[in-house]
């Protein structure tokens, strides 16, 4: 067989770039969607990723997908793209749902109406923010494939209709549609924006002298936090499996902010982070998510999906990234910002 291409929408995200780095490895001819007419982020890309062809188009925009999978013609399409933050969604609900939601049905007819129905294998980045967290629909030994889905953010409504429509498209065109519903995974490419870059970003800054304190929102909020690059590759198995299908993978472990701020901060010799750490209600939501905790026992046993980074391997990783990035005199690591 020849060389498999891929299509990556999302491809400057976290997600993206680690699973770049994986496809290229697998010898795939890679194809990126990139937004915007910024030739700046392009090269940014590039300069990590020489290989890949990138392809100026939006989610928002039918017609700019329909000629980026005719360009790419691609065997697998992974729709990694969205507007992904819970506390932006709230700000900008009917920009997420355009792009979070309808984007899905986009790049899903993109492929249909070019004749790739059979062709072209199609993943759906789900999420554990369908689930919601809350009491009366939280299963002890975490929640899997069957649980019942209860979102909490515009963000998580909108995912909720990305999830359905690629189940419907499987289930009414025989399109080769899977959805990976993907518990919180981070790790050095994670945006700033997010919680827990956020805080090894402050951590690192804090013993470099360059930053007093960090503000955060609530601490109590409970996630099943794992590694990005574990979270790539199993994206990139679901597709392999001879039937397309869902598959939720997380680490059956679950660990609140305070956890994460225990273990950043013992990272740079400091035991009580109190002092540290500010509240500020800006970066509270109108509605929390309070508990996630995932069951992949369903990848392990159908995939072979193992995760190998654990909660605190995880948390080491990412500081001690920061603290080189930021050190004087030492540039980025990679892409990785
Ligand atoms: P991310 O870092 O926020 O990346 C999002 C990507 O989407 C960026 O490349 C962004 O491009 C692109 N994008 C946004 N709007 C677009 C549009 N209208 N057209 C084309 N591209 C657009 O997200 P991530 O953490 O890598 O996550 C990847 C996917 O998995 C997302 O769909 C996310 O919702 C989902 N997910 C993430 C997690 C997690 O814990 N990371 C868990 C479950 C599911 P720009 O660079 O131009 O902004
Ligand atoms: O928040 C709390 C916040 O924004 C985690 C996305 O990738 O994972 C991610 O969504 C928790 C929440 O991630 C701050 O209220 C406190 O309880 O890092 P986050 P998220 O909302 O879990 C899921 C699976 C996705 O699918 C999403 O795309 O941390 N929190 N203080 C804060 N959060 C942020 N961002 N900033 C704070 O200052």
């Amino acid at each position: 067989m020849g060389t498999k291409s891929a299509l990556i929408t999302g491809v400057t995200g976290q997600d993206g770039g680690h699973l770049t780095k994986l496809l290229l490895e697998e010898g795939y001819e890679v194809f990126g969607v990139i937004r915007g007419q910024s030739n700046l982020k392009k090269d940014v890309f590039l300069q990590e990723f020489p290989a890949v062809t990138l392809i100026e188009a939006d989610l928002l925009d039918s017609s700019s997908l329909i000629r980026a999978v005719e360009q790419s013609d691609p065997d697998e399409f992974y729709n990694l793209a969205a507007i992904s933050h819970v506390g932006y969604s709230f700000k900008n609900p009917t920009l997420t749902l355009d792009t979070t939601g309808r984007g899905v049905l986009n790049a899903l007819e993109a492929i249909r109406l070019t004749g790739r129905a059979e062709k072209t294998k199609f993943y759906q980045a789900s999420t554990s923010e369908m689930y919601g967290g809350l009491d009366y629909n939280r299963p002890g030994l975490g929640y899997d494939e069957n649980s019942l889905f209860h979102p909490r953010s515009p963000y998580g409504v909108a995912k909720l209709y990305g999830h359905w429509i690629t189940k419907n498209y499987r289930e009414s065109y025989g399109m080769y549609a899977s959805c990976g519903i993907l518990f919180n995974h981070e790790g050095e490419r994670r945006g700033l924006e997010f919680v827990t870059r956020k805080i090894t970003d402050a951590v690192a800054r804090i013993s470099l002298g360059l930053q007093d304190d960090v503000q955060l929102g609530d601490l109590w909020p409970k996630r099943d936090w794992g590694y990005a690059g574990d979270y790539v590759r199993g994206m990139w198995q679901m597709l392999q499996h001879p039937e397309p299908d869902d598959f939720v993978l997380a680490t059956g472990e679950t660990h609140s902010i305070e956890e994460f701020l225990t273990l950043a901060f013992a990272q740079i010799g400091i035991d009580d982070w109190s002092a540290y750490v500010k509240r500020n209600e800006n970066f509270t939501r109108p509605a929390e998510v309070d508990i996630l905790l995932g069951n992949p026992a369903k990848a392990e046993d159908m995939l072979g999906w193992r995760r190998e980074v654990d909660f605190p391997g995880l948390v080491e990783t990412m500081v001690r990234h920061d603290v080189a990035r930021l050190s004087p005199g030492r540039s980025t690591v990679g892409g990785a910002v």
